[in-house]
């Protein structure tokens, strides 16, 4: 267990475990398959129609362009409603309080001296449209946070775990105007996960100001709303947080239709849904094309991709190796024989290990979605030969 993240271009105190939460394997990491399988098929890009130019200023994963199972830095997008805060590490603190037994705060230093994990851990946010790039595969390195809240000891009755954080804005509700920290909450339970990291490191490298320096949560499985930047609060209540980003923005709208009744939903975003994307073409020597993508969801692993070509039957893609499962995507490619010239269409759906499909748009669970939250929708990519 020496140095697995050699493999991956960093070796650090840090090792990650062979567990069931994400089991990043010795051999597969160093045969690192989906690496040489993109370097392997190489040929011409075939850009899809409509796609947007990259803006370094606002990056985005630039599907056509992506071959790297972990995200580089620059091409890993970042949201932030309110700005994003310049916070001082030395004179920052993390603390802990609401119903603990023994509040506390942390300095980094404090942090950094307990236990370390790192884990790959694929986040999306909520509101990336079907085909978008805001997703991003990344490696997490910090301490969890189950540990910290036990040593606090969390009073009888406390059930959410809410994270505040450094970044703030002015927010009316119901007639008044309150100045209100970015705030996101999780129940105990989904706090005490053994994968749940107060983070401060991204892909190596300290986190930056953009992903939430010093200190920012990782919760895998979860839309990138829950993974709280610039954190600086963490809070104990016996009831739940119904702030901006819990109760009023991120609240997907959904109606089911009962015995001839539509029923209204109203959810908070919660975990991630099983998605996946077309995500880069390219003709190859021989005149074929190849179509690579990629596949999440919630931590259940990927185990099926297909592939509908100009409208056709749904044909199952290969899945490349990975060398973690669970909260990360998987590459998958499929030669695609013969294709004339002209305008072509592209869907792809995945399937996961408990045989969830991800939904047509017509699917009678999102038929009647009225907000973008949560978008899972297969979609088709045009593509001109
Ligand atoms: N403090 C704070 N944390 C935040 C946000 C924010 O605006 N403020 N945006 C959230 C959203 S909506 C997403 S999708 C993720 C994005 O993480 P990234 O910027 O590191 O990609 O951060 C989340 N954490
Ligand atoms: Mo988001």
């Amino acid at each position: 267990m020496v140095c697995q993240m050699a493999a991956l271009g960093r070796c650090s105190k840090f090792f990650v475990e062979e567990n069931a939460v994400n089991n990043l394997r010795r051999r597969e990491l160093l045969m690192l398959p989906f690496a040489a399988w993109a370097a392997e098929q190489g040929g011409e890009v075939i850009p899809f129609e409509g796609s947007p130019a990259f803006d370094p200023e606002k990056p985005r994963l630039p599907w056509e362009q992506t071959t790297e199972w972990f995200t580089p830095q620059e091409h890993f997008f970042w949201v932030g409603h309110y700005g994003y805060p310049e916070v001082d590490p030395g004179s920052w603190r993390l603390a802990v309080q609401g119903m603990v037994e023994r509040p506390r705060s942390f300095t980094l230093e404090e942090l950094k001296r307990r236990p370390g994990k790192e884990f790959a851990v694929t986040m999306e946010c909520s509101g990336n449209p079907p085909t978008g790039g805001l997703v991003g595969n990344g490696k997490w390195a910090g301490t969890p946070l189950g540990p910290i809240l036990k040593e606090c000891g969390v009073k009888e009755g406390g059930i959410e775990v809410v994270f505040f954080a450094a970044d703030s804005g002015k927010e009316k509700i119901r007639g008044g105007e309150y100045e209100q920290q970015f705030a996101r909450s999780l129940s105990i339970g989904e706090a005490m996960k053994e994968n749940v990291l107060v983070c401060y490191e991204m892909n190596g490298k300290p986190l930056d100001r953009n992903h939430g320096a010093p200190v920012r949560l990782v919760a895998p499985g979860w839309y990138g709303v829950a993974w709280v930047k610039w954190l600086n609060r963490i809070e104990v209540h016996d009831r739940a947080h119904l702030g901006r980003f819990m109760g009023r923005d991120y609240v997907t709208i959904r109606g089911e239709e009962r015995d001839g009744k539509t029923i209204w939903q109203e959810t908070s975003v919660g975990r991630m849904n099983l998605k996946s994307v077309v995500g880069r073409v390219t003709r190859q020597a021989g005149g074929n094309l190849v179509v690579m993508g990629a596949a999440w969801g919630d931590g259940t692993p990927v185990a099926k991709v297909e592939l509908q070509m100009d409208g056709g039957d749904w044909r199952t893609v290969e899945l490349a190796k990975s060398p973690v499962e669970k909260f990360c995507w998987r590459f998958w490619k499929y030669e695609w024989k013969g294709v004339g010239a002209g305008e072509h269409a592209l869907a792809s759906r995945a399937t996961d290990a408990r045989g969830k499909v991800q939904p047509a748009p017509d699917d009678p669970f999102i038929k009647l979605k009225k907000t973008y939250w949560e978008a899972n929708q297969w979609a088709v990519r045009k593509i001109k030969v």
